[in-house]
This record gives structure tokens, sequence and C-alpha cells, in this order.
């Protein structure tokens, strides 16, 4: 994350809250983004101590009720706007169930886990404020988690946490772990252990840490068969391969429209540089070098006019390229590389 956030930025969006200007609040934000401020930052460091301050003055009767509801949903359509910035950039193959306990409304808090938890690849279903047991319970049978994360910041709502626990071991749940937090959690470190839970953390960014130590990234998976010719092959069809390449990627106008003119240059370069990608990762014999590749370049894809089913269809024209121009036996190795590129391009555009 950036550094925390200068101080004038903080009073200035308390300010906004108490006046109740969505806008004013809005400037604050934009004006965070474009000092570099990364939008974890601004939850942490913005929203989650202004919500406590809007607290600390409704619990003094500074504010009404009014004012702090109105800062509640400010906060709440700001979230949704910068959840953009929490997409992921790898992908953890790890799934988590969040919601908040039953009759607890403060759902704030876990939404933010659960940005968190999204921009750190994990799959997130959030089922917010007030999750009845026996929902909670249908959620976890039909999601099958790595891992459930249940908030409550009201002390007396701490014991729907018991009953949850005994309910995850009568539908033989508990293997799943549990994680919790909210204010009970933060002000009573260890409370959770006395509660036979797992799993606590103080706020968002912990939250994630704490899921990540507990599961590490699964074992790499053993290094794809390799011949040592494969690179140089791969080297010396690179022209014939890139040429084959874009010629018949040029046949495709309805995914060069948005090229215009710049289709034969932009498709090239496309192919160069998935080539130079490929021989990347066939050097360092990982394929998943390829994915962070793949990933920004679905990230850039606005700004140059190629779209991610465009790219999807190119690697397939270049996969069917490689395995036509390829000695069969070398065709097999580099297979497996195009291949997990060509899925992973399927799953970012939800073709699994
Ligand atoms: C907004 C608000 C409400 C809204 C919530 C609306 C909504 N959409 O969420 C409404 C109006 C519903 C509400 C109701 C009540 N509220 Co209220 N509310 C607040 C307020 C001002 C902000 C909450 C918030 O958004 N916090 C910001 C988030 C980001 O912080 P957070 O929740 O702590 O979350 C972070 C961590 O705790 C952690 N975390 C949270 N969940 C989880 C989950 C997991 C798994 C993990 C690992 C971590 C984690 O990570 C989060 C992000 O970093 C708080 C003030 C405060 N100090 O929080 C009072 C506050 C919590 N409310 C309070 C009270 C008293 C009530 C009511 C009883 C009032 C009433 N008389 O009706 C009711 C209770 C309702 C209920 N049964 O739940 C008191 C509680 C006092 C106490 N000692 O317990 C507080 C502290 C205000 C105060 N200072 O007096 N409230």
């Amino acid at each position: 994350m950036t550094p925390p956030i200068p101080s004038d930025l903080q009073h200035r969006y308390l300010e906004a809250m108490l006046q109740g200007s969505g806008r004013a609040a809005d400037r604050v934000v934009e004006q965070a983004l474009a000092q570099g401020i990364h939008a974890p930052r601004i939850y942490l460091d913005i929203f989650q101590p202004t919500a406590y301050e809007i607290g600390r003055l409704w619990q003094s009767n500074r504010i009404g009720v009014a004012q702090e509801h109105l800062a509640t949903a400010i906060i709440e359509r700001q979230m949704g706007e910068l959840h953009p910035y929490f997409r992921p950039k790898t992908r953890r193959n790890r799934r988590v169930v969040l919601g908040c306990a039953p009759e607890e409304w403060h759902r704030v808090g876990v939404r933010m886990v659960a940005d968190f938890f999204e921009a750190e690849g994990w799959e997130v279903i959030y089922l917010g404020a007030a999750v009845p047991i026996p929902a909670l319970i249908d959620a976890i049978k039909t999601a099958q988690p790595d891992l459930v994360g249940i908030s409550t910041s009201m002390v007396f709502n701490v014991p729907h946490l018991t009953n949850l626990v005994r309910s995850l071991a009568a539908a033989d749940l508990d293997g799943i772990p549990l994680m919790v937090g909210g204010l009970p959690f933060t002000r009573q470190p260890g409370l959770h252990q006395a509660l036979n839970i797992q799993l606590s953390a103080p706020n968002a960014a912990a939250a994630v840490v704490a899921a990540n130590n507990a599961f590490p990234p699964p074992a790499r998976l053993p290094y794809p068969s390799h011949s040592a010719e494969a690179l140089p092959a791969l080297r010396a069809h690179r022209r014939q391969i890139i040429d084959r390449a874009t010629e018949l990627a040029l046949q495709h106008p309805t995914d060069t429209l948005t090229l215009g003119e710049r289709a034969p240059e932009v498709i090239r370069a496309g192919y160069e540089f998935v080539t130079r990608m490929l021989e990347a990762a066939l050097a360092a014999r990982r394929p998943e070098l390829l994915d962070e590749q793949i990933l920004w370049g679905n990230e850039r894809q606005p700004h140059d006019g190629v779209l991610p089913e465009h790219m999807l269809h190119r690697f397939e024209i270049y996969d069917a390229v490689l395995q036509q121009l390829l000695p069969a036996e070398i065709a097999a190795i580099v297979r497996e590389y195009t291949g997990r590129m060509i899925a992973l391009q399927r799953s970012l555009i939800g073709q699994e």
C-alpha cells in the first residue's frame, strides 16, 4: 500500500461528511487518487477513521442519527465506486464466504474485508448484513469455501458466533476455518480463541495477510516435461510464426475493426510480444510467468483497442500456428504454455 494519507485529507473528508456533502467527499477521494494514494489506503485511512469519528460524535450527541446514516451511505457509495481498484492481479484459487452475524447491521467493515480479499485474488461471496445462521450454512454448503469470515460490531451479537460454531459442527462443516472480526475483537485481542474460533484480524489488511498465511499457495506443479530443444526451435521459427499468425488474424475483420489501418502493425507487435513472453517462460520452465503478462495485457485493453475477446482469438490462432509449424515433440511442450494462456484468457472473459 501507499504511505499514510496526509491528515488534511482526513480532516476535509470528515468536514464533508458533517456537512452532508457527498460531492465534497468525492473531491477528497479524487484528490487522494490524484496524489497516488491507493484505494486500500483510502478505505483504511479515510473511510474507517471517519466512520469511527462519526460514531463518537453520535455517541456524544453532537450529531444526529440522520447525519450518521448519510455519512455511511456516502462511504458505501464511494466503496462501490472504488471497487474496480480492487481487481485482482493474480488468482489464488481460494474462496471465502463473508458476512455479518445474525442481527448485526454494521456491514461496512466486512465489505472492506471483502474488497481486500478480492484484490488478493480470492473469490469472494459477500453476504452483507445480518445473515441468519441457516442461510449462512446453506451458502457455505453451496460455495464450499476455504474460509468463512464473520463480522460483528456489537458485543450483544457475539453469542451468535458461539451458535454458529455449533451449527457448523452439526452440519459437518467444522473443517472449514472460521475468521471473525469487528469492534469486540479489536478491543479484546484473544476473544476469538475464547470462542473456539481459529482466526481473527483487527482490520481488512490484516485479515487478508492472516488468511494468506493460513492458506499458502499450493505447492508448485511439477515443471513441464521439457526437451532442451524447445527454446531454440521456437527461436528458429520465430519469423515464420509471427508472419503466419499475423496473416491469419488479419483475416478476421470484425476482430480488427477497432484498429483500423493500424491493424497489421498492432497485431504483429502483439505476436512479437507474445513470442518474447513465451520464450522467457520456456527459458525459465515456468508457464506461470505468462499469467502476469496476460493479466497486464487485459488491464491495458482499453488503451490500444484490442478487446479481451480478440486477445483470446489471437491466442488460439497463435497456438494453432505453433502446432502447425513446430516439430511435433516441441509443439507438445509449447502447448503446455499456450494452453495455459488460452485457459487464463477464457477465464478472464468468463468463458470457463
Ligand atoms: C454506521 C454505524 C451504524 C449503522 C450501520 C449501517 C451499515 N450499513 O453498516 C447503523 C445505523 C445500522 C448502526 C446501528 C447501530 N449502532 Co452503530 N455504528 C455505526 C458506526 C458509526 C460506523 C460503523 C462503520 O462503518 N465502521 C467502519 C468500519 C470500516 O470499521 P469496522 O466495522 O471496525 O471494520 C474493520 C475492522 O473491525 C475489521 N473487521 C470488521 N469486520 C470484520 C470481519 C472479519 C472476518 C475480519 C477478519 C475483520 C473485520 O476490518 C474492518 C475494516 O478494516 C459505528 C462507529 C464505529 N466505531 O465503528 C457505530 C457503532 C458501532 N454503533 C453503535 C451502536 C450503539 C449502534 C446501535 C445499538 C444503535 C441503536 N441504538 O440502535 C445499533 C445496533 C445495530 C445492530 N444490531 O447491528 C456503537 C457501538 C458501541 C459499543 N460499545 O458497542 C458504535 C461504536 C457507535 C458509538 N461510538 O457509540 N450503526
